[in-house]
């Protein structure tokens, strides 16, 4: 009597989904969800054709004379960008806002007279759009004369730190790349990299602190292309997960440049990656359980050029025809087996482009199927699957089948899932499709299931088809 009435109240008898730990924060889900970001390479670099200044620049260099911050945020916005990272300052020490700790920044720049702040007009621009802020400021300052003097350089970093998470708002990530050169003094510089994170988690508890920070890892390339495995849960890291011993929610994030340098060089007006090199870019971040962080610099007047805008317009249009149809959105789904019965777990949430709701199995369950019978001929070359990672991230193996009129025939083998899969496949017809679940660390939790007929993805199919 007690058990059945606990049970009734969703207690034990495998009612309530625990987590399977380590899960996202609030911020990190957040981040994923946004799926694409912008990075904004900018500073003293585009006003002399280099991509690494050397800290000797003349800050009398910096004239971006039509620099318009809300064009950039509008930019992005249209085509479908959440979060913008700006380089507030590069390995250059070149200072895009007025910082009462260096000479060497916008303020000894003719423009505006030296009244200006790139960092103040990027923020407002991106507040007043609802676009989420990220600012870059590398560690590495080759223009700071204490750059080497460990103690008095981590000092003035900090300093730089608080003056830019004190004085603009809300900052939803600090981007730490871990470049590490050489001092002016010829000494190494030894980042106190714990002392950085404090400043970070006191004065904007929220900020996602990325790469050589806890909470988003560099996918390890400037390609934008994450692995087909990829685990947003990892062993902790012995410096940016001090003192933690169990595994880390640190998902994947995938840097790379609209062109083939981080700054804008008028030569590279014509090199902007192609329409089908960023689609492929796009399966192979977003749709492999990572985040595009897709960097688009603006030019010496302070604009985004035409050519980048054009793109951008593009890719926005072949992803929103791509996944505007899900075949599989309100078609009837079976399961190999339910975790209890009614609405709550039902196979049905996987077709219902509802993402909050979800299918799951009993706890002891960690493989099952899905199936949707179309009762008619359906044609399609993207699957989509999706976790439900706010509870973990489990899969392990899966594959996904077509019904060949006599038999179940295989078109695509996988690992992980996590946020989000997107395969591409040579496009199949067929009336019926499986997706398998072989092997995961928990029950299955899954969210959404897609099937699409993209006309453009990326060139992708063709590479499934050369495996
Ligand atoms: C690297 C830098 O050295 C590059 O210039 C660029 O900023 C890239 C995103 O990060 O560490």
């Amino acid at each position: 009597m007690l058990l059945s009435c606990l049970a009734l109240l969703g207690f034990g008898c495998n009612k309530k989904v625990a987590p399977h730990m380590p899960i996202p924060t609030p911020q990190q889900l957040d981040w994923q969800e946004a799926e694409l970001l912008m990075f904004i390479h900018f500073g003293i670099n585009t006003f002399t054709d280099r991509e690494w200044g050397d800290g000797t620049e003349d800050p009398s260099l910096f004239n971006p004379v039509k620099l318009d911050a809300r064009q950039w945020v509008s930019i992005a916005k249209e085509t479908g960008f959440k979060y913008i990272i700006l380089t507030a300052k590069h390995h250059d020490g070149f200072c895009l806002w007025p910082s009462k700790y260096t000479e060497h920044s916008v303020k000894n720049s003719p423009w505006k007279d030296g009244n200006g702040d790139v960092v103040r007009e990027f923020v407002d621009a991106c507040h007043e759009a609802g676009i989420k802020v990220g600012l870059y400021l590398s560690p590495w300052d080759r223009n700071a004369q204490c750059y080497g003097d460990s103690p008095k350089y981590n000092q003035f970093y900090k300093n730089q730190l608080t003056e830019l998470l004190t004085n603009y708002g809300d900052v939803a990530e600090v981007w730490f790349d871990g470049a590490c050169g050489e001092g002016p003094n010829g000494k190494k510089q030894e980042y106190d990299w714990q002392g950085y994170f404090q400043v970070i988690r006191t004065l904007q508890p929220k900020a996602l602190i990325a790469i050589s920070g806890p909470d988003i890892r560099w996918v390890g390339n400037e390609d934008g292309v994450a692995r087909e495995t990829e685990w947003s849960v990892q062993p902790p890291h012995p410096v940016r997960h001090f003192g933690i011993k169990d595994d880390v929610w640190n998902p994947a994030e995938c840097d790379v440049s609209i062109r083939p340098g981080w700054f804008w060089h008028e030569a590279d007006d014509s090199k902007v990656k192609s329409l089908d090199h960023l689609l492929d870019i796009y399966y192979k971040s977003v749709g492999r359980n990572s985040v595009m962080l897709l960097n688009v610099p603006p030019n010496n007047q302070g604009l985004f050029a035409e050519e980048d805008i054009q793109r951008l317009k593009e890719l926005r249009a072949v992803l929103d025809e791509s996944f505007k149809v899900n075949l599989a959105a309100g078609k009837h789904v079976q399961a190999s087996s339910v975790r209890a019965s009614g609405k709550k777990y039902s196979a049905q949430n996987i077709a219902d482009e509802n993402p909050a709701t979800f299918w799951t199995t009993h706890n002891e369950v960690t493989n099952g199927w899905l199936e949707i019978d179309f009762g008619e001929d359906i044609q399609f070359n993207v699957v989509k699957t999706e976790e439900m990672i706010s509870l973990g991230q489990r899969v392990e193996s899966y594959r996904i089948d077509i019904w060949n009129g006599t038999d179940w025939q295989t078109i695509k083998n996988g690992t992980t899932i996590g946020h989000k899969k997107l395969d591409r496949v040579e496009p199949v017809t067929t009336s019926k499709v499986r997706f398998v679940i072989e092997k995961a660390r928990a029950c299955p939790i899954i969210r959404e299931f897609g099937l699409y007929l993209a006309s453009n993805t990326g060139g992708g199919a063709t590479e499934f088809h050369k495996k």
